[in-house]
C-alpha cells in the first residue's frame, strides 16, 4: 500500500470544508492514517514548499498558507498519490475539472483549498516533515475486502 500527504489549506479551513474532503477521500476508498489540526510554522512551510522557493509567488503562497490553521493527513491506498491528485483536481481551480475537490470549490490559483503530494518520493518527505512515525496508525478498514479485487 502507498502513502500520500494530504492538507486542507487555511481557505479551506475558514470556508468549513474539512469535513467534505475528508469524506471524498474516505469514500474513494482511501484509508486515513494519520491526520493534525495547526497552524503551520514558517520553517515547515518552507521545507514543504522547497521546490518552489525562487518562484515569484512564493512570498504570497507562504503568507497563504501561514494565514490561518491547516489539516494534515496522510492517506493509505493503492496509488494513494495519484489516486488522491486526481481526487483534487489541477493546480488551477480555474482548469481542475466539475468533480475533483479543486474543480467544485475553487476560483483562483492562488486559493486553491488543498494540497496533494505529486508523487511517492514527494509524499514520503512531506509525510516526514509533518508527522512522526508514531503518529501514522496501522488497522484495517472494514471494507478493505471489497474495496480491492486482490
Ligand atoms: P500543486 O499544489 O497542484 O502541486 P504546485 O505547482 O506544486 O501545484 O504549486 C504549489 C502551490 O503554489 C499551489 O497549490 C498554489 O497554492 C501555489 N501556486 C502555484 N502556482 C501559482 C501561481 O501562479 N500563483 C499563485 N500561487 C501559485
Ligand atoms: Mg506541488
Amino acid at each position: 500500500m502507498d502513502r500520500t500527504f494530504v492538507m486542507v489549506k487555511p481557505d479551506g479551513v475558514q470556508r468549513g470544508l474539512v469535513g467534505e474532503i475528508i469524506s471524498r477521500l474516505e469514500k474513494k476508498g482511501l484509508k486515513l492514517v494519520a491526520a493534525r489540526f495547526e497552524k503551520l510554522p514558517e520553517p515547515r512551510v518552507t521545507d514543504q514548499y522547497r521546490e518552489h522557493l525562487s518562484k515569484p509567488f512564493f512570498p504570497s503562497l507562504k503568507q497563504y498558507i501561514m494565514g490561518g490553521p491547516v489539516f494534515l493527513m496522510v492517506w493509505e491506498g493503492r496509488n494513494a498519490v495519484s489516486v488522491a491528485r486526481k481526487t483534487i483536481g489541477a493546480t488551477n481551480p480555474q482548469e481542475a475539472a466539475t468533480g475533483t475537490i479543486r474543480g467544485d470549490y475553487g476560483l483562483d490559483i492562488g486559493r486553491n483549498v488543498i494540497h496533494g503530494s505529486d508523487s511517492p518520493e514527494s509524499a514520503a518527505r512531506e509525510i516526514g516533515i509533518h508527522f512522526k512515525p508514531i503518529e501514522i496508525s496501522t488497522y484495517t478498514r472494514i471494507d478493505e475486502s471489497v474495496l480491492y479485487e486482490y
